[in-house]
């Protein structure tokens, strides 16, 4: 059984051409002129491009009382009406749980996924065992660790750990991933807001400025230097974290950013609307910036300062968010987003010039399969590649509305909003897997996709290098005290 997609545009990363492609037992076979094959997909007037790949997700996520409320079942069903093909979901060890422990967990929870899958693997405790499990996990086919900067007493890590992981990750070809907020800061301002008074949405934001996202970065990269290992800092969403991540790739340094579809297209005036569900339903972490952060995040994708455009999709109902009620600091953070990634990025970035329509593919797919070390089996058309595709119609429109969406929330952020350009038809490993509103995949249609330990690089900042000119060294003779 093979399939065709005939006579549409394809746009990677890097090139934009006419062809057909033929997918023989998942995998694209051929790509050329006038090609025959069983099945045939009609793309013209339509681009494809690779599969959207989301390497941020928390499905049935434990989190703050509660857990996230979409499961890999509804999560993945968004992903794939929403043009995306591959997830990379955070596998969190619970206190008393080890983090081979914990991927069993999450395999399990992973089972009905619709879309083939991987995990980041979170450093949630620090010790002996963590450390001893952690090549068993690149082992496994996970080869990136996140870390919380912030949460204090919950997720949050200290320097020391952070750097005693970071060190490890460099010895076993893993790369760290960060969440980078001041957590010790982030927490006294809480406190000090819910004393005098503050209680309300608007709260979370005045918690966390863009300074104790800045700081965290800095303080990441410094760590990651240090360490000689690569960093990866989830949702950048402001300049201060983007002016960090810049300088130190100006310097050499492998440190990659990630930007919201969410930060990128919303701002702050969000947290002080009159209706306490409607902000209450945007409370994430970091939270949305006011408009100039977002100009910075644009100009970082158009420049390659920022590489991947993500979601974060940590979905909560109103009545979860209503668990903080009187108590901003109980509003379980996270929003969604898989299912409008695409079309979003699009009509805010492509449709108005910001973004061509290669860099769009880059963000969305192709740079995070190579930071991934999954490219190009994902992220790519090529010969030989997993057949991952989104039939993309540039002139489709639709006014965003959660009364048509797969995910399982009651609301959407982005209500109302109307996008030109939409994924029409998505393919998972050759079979439609999406077509105009039907979820296809069944539920456990998705792979694991086991991403392999990186190939060892360079020390940055951190290499030894000889003195042109030693310094003479005059010896007094004067000893040192207590000696
Ligand atoms: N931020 C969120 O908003 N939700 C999940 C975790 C996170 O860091
Ligand atoms: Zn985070
Ligand atoms: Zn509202
Ligand atoms: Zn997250």
């Amino acid at each position: 059984m093979t399939l065709v997609i005939k006579g549409g545009t394809i746009v990677t990363a890097d090139l934009t051409y006419e062809a057909d492609i033929l997918v023989s037992d998942g995998r694209i076979a051929q790509i050329g002129p006038d090609l025959a094959g069983d099945e045939i997909v009609d793309a013209s007037g339509a681009y494809v491009m690779p599969g959207g790949i989301d390497p941020h997700t928390h499905m049935e996520m434990p989190f703050m009382g509660t857990f996230s409320a979409d499961d890999f079942d509804s999560g993945t069903a968004a992903a794939l009406a929403g043009g995306t093909t591959m997830t990379v979901d955070f596998c969190l060890p619970g206190p008393d749980e080890s983090p081979l422990e914990a991927l069993q967990t999450w395999f399990q929870k992973a089972g009905p996924a619709r879309t083939d899958y991987g995990f980041h693997m979170g450093v949630t405790w620090w010790g002996r065992q963590f450390f001893d499990e952690m090549p068993k996990v690149v082992e496994a086919g996970v080869n990136t660790f996140k870390h919380f900067m912030a949460y204090k007493g919950a997720l949050m890590v200290n320097d020391d750990e952070m750097f005693a992981s970071f060190s490890r990750c460099a010895e076993i070809g893993a790369m760290p991933l960060v969440h980078a907020e001041n957590g010790d800061v982030v927490a006294f301002l809480q406190q000090k807001l819910m004393s005098e008074g503050n209680d309300g949405p608007e709260g979370h934001a005045y918690s966390r400025p863009p300074e104790v996202e800045g700081e965290a970065t800095n303080r990441a990269i410094m760590i990651a230097d240090q360490a000689g290992v690569p960093l990866y800092v989830v949702h950048t969403s402001c300049e201060q974290s983007h002016e960090a991540i810049r300088r130190a790739r100006q310097k050499g340094m492998r440190v990659y950013g990630e930007p919201l579809i969410q930060h990128l297209v919303l701002d702050e005036s969000e947290y002080a609307h009159p209706d306490w569900d409607h902000a209450a339903r945007r409370v994430m972490s970091p939270p949305f910036r006011d408009k100039s952060h977002q100009d910075s995040l644009w100009a970082g994708l158009a420049s390659g300062s920022l590489q991947v455009v993500a979601t974060d999709h940590c979905a909560f109902t109103t009545e979860q968010k209503r668990m903080g009620l009187n108590d901003f600091t109980k509003i379980p953070n996270g929003t969604g987003g898989l299912e409008d990634r695409l079309a979003v990025l699009w009509t805010k970035g492509v449709t108005t010039g910001r973004l061509t329509m290669n860099e769009f593919v880059a963000v969305t797919s192709t740079n995070i399969a190579k930071i991934l070390n999954v490219y190009p089996r994902k992220g790519g058309i090529l010969v030989g590649a997993d057949a991952d595709l989104v039939i993309f119609d540039p002139a489709a429109t639709k006014r965003i509305s959660a009364k048509t969406q797969k995910s399982a929330i009651d609301y959407n952020v982005f209500e109302g909003l109307e996008v030109t350009g939409l994924p029409v038809i998505t393919i998972s490993r050759g079979k439609i897997a999406y077509k105009e509103g039907d979820v296809r995949a069944e539920k456990g249609d998705g792979r694991f996709v086991e991403r392999p330990a990186n190939a060892p690089v360079n020390r940055a900042l951190s290499t030894w290098k000889e003195l042109t000119a030693p310094r003479k060294v005059v010896r007094t003779g004067i000893p040192m005290s207590g000696v």
